[in-house]
């Protein structure tokens, strides 16, 4: 199929950031022809489609051509219903359109535009007005480009801590209370880590904040390696790590607790040349499928499995187990029971 050799080639060059692809629909074949011969002097790669229909689906591809240049009057669909489902579609990247057409009314022209297109050429039309008004779209297009750009950076510094590259405390809180929420609704487990470093406020005084730091970046690079794709480590505070587990119960808890702990102490760390061993105490706290589990009583569990970690010598991972199941998760369980049977 000649219409994808054309498609593929242009995604190539687009990566070596050479030329644009741009999408046009043009029935006639002689016009087909000139914007084809046009577009590729002036250093666009020109996807060629027949009719609107073609055009249409060709938008539908994932890398699809940003720049579309539609013939008005085509068979099966018109360029202005083509540019009225790509609006429709309202999907981003932006797609600018400029319409070809041979109707001069003005009437006319309202119908393209407001469907949605951004520029008009009337044929038949001079190449170099083609040309700078592409150009034009371009300019459009790339600095679209730039404000998603700015956008996405804006989001992951508003969702990630700084120097660790983890989730921030608060991305990290909104990801539990969403999780507790999952695992209501599909009665799976869930289990929260709460990590500390241990006796860091020591390495801190002795080699320095700057060391510190390093320690911290290792220690959050670690603790990413360590765990599940699904996983969600965040720094909840200084040298404090809250990690979520979906799907995990007491037991897988620990496990990946174990994990994580191993990762520190199995290897030490070094900073500025220097081998230095760094070692985490964990506290685990997990919410059965069935069992009554807010955000604040897991955090506050894992907390108090965390100081008995502490307590108990630093550098082990301590789980948290209810004195006496509450009423209320014993007649859940229950539930649960009889719902299985
Ligand atoms: P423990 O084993 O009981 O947890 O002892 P600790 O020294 O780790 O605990 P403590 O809470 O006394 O000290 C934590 C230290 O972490 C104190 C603070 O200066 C340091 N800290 C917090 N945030 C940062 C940071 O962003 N960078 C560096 N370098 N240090 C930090
Ligand atoms: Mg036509
Ligand atoms: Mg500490
Ligand atoms: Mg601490």
């Amino acid at each position: 199929m000649e219409s994808t050799g054309v498609i593929q080639s242009a995604n190539l060059t687009r990566d070596l950031g050479q030329t644009m692809p741009v999408l046009v629909a043009e029935d006639n074949p002689v016009f087909q022809s000139m914007l084809r011969n046009m577009l590729t002097k002036w250093g666009y790669a020109a996807h060629v489609t027949p009719n609107g229909l073609e055009a249409w689906e060709a938008m539908q591809a994932a890398d699809a051509p940003r720049l579309a240049v539609l013939d008005w009057m085509m068979p099966y669909m018109d360029g202005v219903e083509v540019c009225r489902r790509i609006r429709t579609a309202a999907r981003e990247p932006y797609v600018y359109v400029l319409l070809l057409t041979a109707r001069t009314e003005s009437q006319d022209l309202v119908e393209g535009m407001e469907a949605g297109a951004d520029d008009y050429l009337t044929k038949p039309f001079n190449a170099q007005e083609l040309r700078v008004r592409l150009r034009a779209g371009r300019r459009i297009l790339d600095l679209q480009q730039q404000l998603m750009e700015a956008r996405e950076a804006l989001r992951v510094q508003a969702t990630h801590d700084a120097l660790t590259g983890l989730l921030n405390r608060g991305r990290v809180l909104e990801i539990l209370a969403a999780e507790i929420a999952r695992s209501e609704r599909e009665l799976q487990p869930l289990a929260v880590l709460m990590v500390d470093l241990d006796r860091f406020k020591l390495i801190n005084d002795t080699l320095g904040h700057m060391a510190g730091d390093a320690v911290l970046r290792e220690a959050a690079r670690r603790m990413q390696a360590a765990t599940r794709q699904y996983d969600a480590p965040g720094r909840y505070g200084g040298e404090e790590f809250l990690i979520v587990l979906p799907g995990c119960g007491a037991r897988e808890g620990y496990a990946q607790a174990e994990r994580i702990r191993e990762a520190y102490a199995g290897e030490a760390f070094t900073t500025g040349g220097e081998s230095l061993a760094v070692t985490c105490s964990i506290g685990v706290s997990s919410r059965d499928a069935c069992a009554a589990g807010d955000a604040e009583r897991l955090i506050r569990e894992a907390d108090a499995a965390l100081y008995a970690a502490k307590n108990q010598g630093r550098n082990r991972v301590v789980a948290f187990v209810a004195e006496e199941p509450s009423a209320e998760s014993l007649a859940l369980t229950k539930l649960a029971r009889f719902s299985e049977a």
